[in-house]
C-alpha cells in the first residue's frame, strides 16, 4: 500500500516528500512530476508568492533508470522563497536581529488553536506548517500515483464549476464528452482557462469577481468537480468502516488546506430528492451487457466502485489571510485589534483543483492494489486485465 508524508515550512529551505509503496517498474520522467507542480502554481487570483516560485521535484530517490524500483520515493522541491527568510525562519542560533513576534491571529486560519495547542508565544510557526504552500509536496508525491494509475488506464481530472457568484453546470453533455477520452482530458481543457472553468460565460464572471474582491482586499472560494474514469467495478468495501472508499476519498478531499465540504456525485441535491429520481437503474442488452441510464450516485455503490466514471464535488472556503482586516485581538495584551495582514492569494481555487486530484491518486491506487496486490507494474497489469474481463464476461449473455 502507498503512504507518504510530507515535510517543510512555507518559508523554509524546501518542502519534501517520501512515498512508500509504489509498485516497481512505473515509468517516471521529471516532466510527469514538475508538470504537476507547474499546474499547481497557475490560476487567475495568485498572490506574490507564485511570481518568486517555479516549483521543481528533486528526487533523491527510489527511480533508477526512468523507473521507480519499490523501494521509498523521495522528492524536494526547494523554496526560492527561503533566501528572504533566513533570519526569520534560522534553524539553530536565534539571530542577532529582532524577528518580530506574531501576536494577532488571523480569524479562520490556524493560528490561535494552532499557538495554544503548541505552546509557542509566536504566531509564526503555525504559520509555516498549515500555509497551503505544503500543497507542492503532495503534489510532487501524488505525481506518482498518478503515472502509475495512468499506466493502467485510470484517469484522474477536474474542473471549477464555482467561484463566489460566479458558477457553471455540472456534468453537462461537454464535460461527458470529455471524459469520453479519459479524465486527463477534462483536465486539459480546463487547465486552459485561468480559472479552470469550461464555460467562457462563468470564467468572465469568475475573474471579473476575483477582480473586484482583490480590490476591496477580501478573497474569494468555489467548488471543484472532480473525476475519476477506468475505475472497474469492485475497487474498496462495504464491509468494514476504514476499508470504504467513499470515505477514503472524501477523507483525501477534507485533507486539503481550505477545502470545508465533500460530496460523491451530487449528495446534496440527492438527498431532497425521492429514491426513484436518485438510484441509477440496469439495463442489459445483448451489444451492451450491463449499462446504466444515470451516474447520480457517482460511481460508488456500497462503497465499491460501480465501474462508471467516479464524480467527487469539493468545497474551498475564501482563503482566511485577507488584505482588508477582520476584528481579531492580541494574545499580548489581550486587547482588541485588527488582524494583520499576511501575503497570501484572493483566490486559489484553481490550484486547489490541481491539489486534489494529486490526494485522490494514492487513494484510488490503494484501493487497486488492495483488491489485486502486486509489486511490479506488469504483474498488477496482467492481474487488471483479467479482473476487467472477468467483470465483462459476467454480463455477456
Ligand atoms: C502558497 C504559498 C504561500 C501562500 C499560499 C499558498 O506563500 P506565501 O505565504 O509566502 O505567500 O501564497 O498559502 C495560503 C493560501 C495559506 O493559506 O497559507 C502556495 O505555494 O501554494
Amino acid at each position: 500500500m502507498i503512504r507518504y508524508l510530507t515535510a517543510g515550512e512555507s518559508h523554509g529551505p524546501a518542502l519534501a516528500a517520501i512515498v512508500e509503496g509504489l509498485p516497481a517498474g512505473i515509468p517516471v520522467t521529471q516532466h510527469d512530476i514538475d508538470s504537476q507542480l507547474l499546474r499547481r502554481q497557475q490560476g487567475y487570483g495568485r498572490g506574490g508568492r507564485m511570481k518568486i516560485e517555479s516549483d521543481k521535484a528533486e528526487v533523491l530517490s527510489g527511480i533508477r533508470f526512468g523507473k521507480t524500483i519499490g523501494s521509498p520515493v523521495t522528492l524536494l522541491v526547494r523554496n526560492r522563497d527561503w533566501q528572504n527568510w533566513t533570519v526569520t525562519m534560522a534553524q539553530f542560533e536565534k539571530p542577532e536581529q529582532d524577528v518580530a513576534k506574531i501576536t494577532v491571529p488571523r480569524p479562520g486560519h490556524a493560528d490561535l488553536a494552532g499557538r495554544i495547542k503548541y505552546g509557542f508565544d509566536d504566531i509564526r510557526p503555525v504559520i509555516e506548517r498549515s500555509s497551503a504552500r505544503e500543497t507542492a509536496a503532495r503534489v510532487a508525491a501524488g505525481s506518482l500515483s498518478r503515472v502509475f494509475l495512468r499506466a493502467l488506464g485510470i484517469e484522474i481530472g477536474s474542473y471549477v464549476s464555482a467561484i463566489g457568484p460566479a458558477s457553471e453546470a455540472a456534468c453537462t453533455p461537454a464535460v461527458e464528452e470529455l471524459l469520453a477520452n479519459g479524465a486527463e482530458s477534462l483536465s486539459i481543457e480546463a487547465d486552459l482557462s485561468p480559472v479552470r472553468m469550461l464555460d467562457k460565460r462563468a470564467e468572465t464572471g469568475a475573474m471579473a469577481a476575483i477582480d473586484e474582491v482583490s480590490n476591496q482586499g477580501d478573497t474569494l472560494g468555489g467548488i471543484i468537480e472532480l473525476f475519476i474514469t477506468g475505475v472497474p467495478m469492485g475497487f474498496g468495501s462495504y464491509v468494514q468502516h476504514d476499508r470504504r472508499l467513499d470515505a477514503a476519498l472524501i477523507g483525501a478531499l477534507l485533507s486539503i488546506q481550505a477545502i470545508k465540504g465533500a460530496e460523491i456525485g451530487h449528495a446534496f441535491d440527492n438527498a431532497r430528492k425521492p429514491g426513484s429520481q436518485v438510484h441509477d437503474e440496469f439495463t442489459l442488452s445483448a451489444r451492451d451487457g450491463l449499462a446504466r441510464r444515470s451516474n447520480r450516485a457517482g460511481g460508488l455503490e456500497g462503497s465499491m466502485s460501480s465501474g462508471l466514471t467516479i464524480h467527487l464535488r469539493a468545497a474551498m472556503k475564501p482563503i482566511s489571510s485577507l488584505v482588508s482586516p477582520l476584528q481579531s485581538f492580541d494574545l499580548e495584551t489581550l486587547q482588541p485589534t485588527l488582524s494583520r495582514f499576511e501575503r497570501s492569494d484572493t483566490c486559489a481555487v484553481p490550484a486547489a483543483g490541481v491539489v486534489a486530484e494529486a490526494a485522490l491518486a494514492p487513494v484510488i491506487a490503494n484501493a487497486l492494489l488492495e483488491k489485486l496486490g502486486g509489486d511490479h507494474l506488469d504483474e498488477i497489469k496482467n492481474r487488471l486485465e483479467a479482473w476487467r474481463r472477468h467483470v465483462a464476461e459476467t454480463f455477456q449473455a
